[in-house]
């Protein structure tokens, strides 16, 4: 104990930080600029994903065009992208605030003390997005959990809990960023002398970081970018799809034997059946189909999980099979697989989607006969659908 302790007016030795943090990275401004980065990198993450939650699970309310043909593949591009990228931001966050969890007294007020309480949902819902988010797109299903719908709740959880947070910072980004005053250490608790309140980043510190930080991002983002962007394909070291890569030069998601329907699909007993609110049942053979107008169609397979490719499909407009089988306008039209089970044996087609010239049942994939994996004897390819809406192996159009 010191002497100066015990003087009138020093702070009570409680209110020291109890640990140094020799950097002087641990500052205002730095933090401010690393939350600028992640308020508008989650933004664009939290957007595209909600966003394809709800072209996946769609409430009457919302409504998905058939075109542009590649806009998913661009919003789910740009939120697998994103997310890599936001995994350094929010580790470089995390450690040059993080002296402020030893910040005492722990909480000076109520409010104080919930706005620090929603660092937790903050920051466990952030590692927790991204964690789950690259370990899925990695193909690594380490998780017991539905992914989709825990991943969804989390983002809003998270989302909340920022929309807290930045209401509290607001004020302090601000100032550091139209640098009023010089940044604060964030190592100070009240009460602290000068000795425990040592100087920001010089901004050359500063803009190394933030550049290591920056990089960092950029490689994240490469490692996945080449999944759509094929060119990058070389030097995606973390993307387990790359275009040109699988059967027919198209990268497969689920196999044949996978989906449990080699078998099935080989069978030469095979019928498209169309049935449901129909003038009459259609059941026809890879032989009727092929022997109904064909039209062809470039169109990507754009995948949850970021990788895209495009291909040229050869096949049966679904509308076609619907005007034959007397359905009305207007219908929707369940998609349904030979595989038995399985989240993504089952697809919907919104009307505008049933009713776009370039929605096929399609028999070929760039000039040859669908190979097994990619769905043969028929599978779905429509414009601007998320790839686990492509169903495969097709065995039914239930139209309602
Ligand atoms: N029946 C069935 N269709 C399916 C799937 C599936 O698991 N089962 N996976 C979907 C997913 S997630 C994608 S990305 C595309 C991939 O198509 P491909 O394997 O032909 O590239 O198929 C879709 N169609
Ligand atoms: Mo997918």
């Amino acid at each position: 104990m010191t002497a100066a302790a015990s003087q009138p007016g020093a702070p009570p030795a409680s209110a020291r930080v109890p640990v140094e943090f020799p950097s002087r990275l641990h500052d205002e401004r730095t933090a401010a600029l690393l939350g600028l980065a992640l308020g508008v990198g989650f933004a664009v993450c939290f957007a595209t994903g909600v966003l394809s939650h709800l072209i996946q699970h769609p409430p009457t309310w919302f409504s998905w065009p058939s075109r542009p043909a590649g806009l998913y593949r661009i919003t789910q591009g740009l939120h697998v992208v994103t997310g890599f990228a936001l995994v350094p931001v929010t580790l470089a966050k995390l450690w040059v605030t993080y002296p402020r969890l030893f910040q005492r007294p722990a909480a000076r007020s109520v409010g104080h003390a919930l706005e620090r309480l929603a660092l937790v949902p903050l920051v466990g819902g952030a590692l927790f997005l991204l964690v789950t988010g690259v370990t899925n797109v990695a193909r690594w299903y380490v998780w017991g959990f539905d992914f989709p719908r825990t991943h969804f709740w989390a983002a809003w959880v998270t989302v909340g809990a920022l929309a807290v947070h930045v209401g509290v910072t607001w004020a302090v980004v601000r100032r550091t960023v139209r640098r009023r005053e010089p940044p604060a250490r964030l190592v100070a608790g009240p009460g602290d002398g000068p000795r425990d309140a040592p100087p920001a980043a010089r901004p050359e510190e500063r803009r190394a970081f933030l550049g290591a930080v920056a990089a960092g991002a950029g490689l994240m983002a490469l490692g996945v970018a080449g999944g759509t962007v094929a060119w990058l394909s070389p030097l995606s070291a973390l993307s387990p799809r790359r275009p040109g890569e699988g059967a027919q030069g198209l990268p497969v998601n689920k196999t044949a034997h996978a989906a449990g329907v080699v078998d099935t699909a080989r069978d030469p007993g095979w019928r498209l059946v169309v049935e449901g609110a129909v003038d009459r049942e259609l059941r026809l053979s890879l032989d009727d189909l092929r022997a109904l107008g064909q039209r062809e169609a470039t169109l990507p397979i754009a995948c949850v999980e970021g990788w895209s490719q495009s291909a040229r499909w050869r096949g049966v407009p679904v509308r076609d099979l619907l005007a034959a089988a007397g359905a009305r306008s207007g219908a929707h039209v369940e998609v349904r697989s030979l595989q038995e089970g399985g989240r993504y044996g089952t697809s919907m087609l919104e009307p505008g989607h049933a009713e776009d010239p370039d929605t096929l049942i399609a028999l070929r994939l760039d000039g040859e006969e669908l190979a097994l994996d990619h769905g043969y004897p028929a599978r779905l390819i429509g414009p601007n659908r998320p790839g686990v809406m492509q169903t495969k192996w097709v065995s039914t159009l239930v139209v309602r």
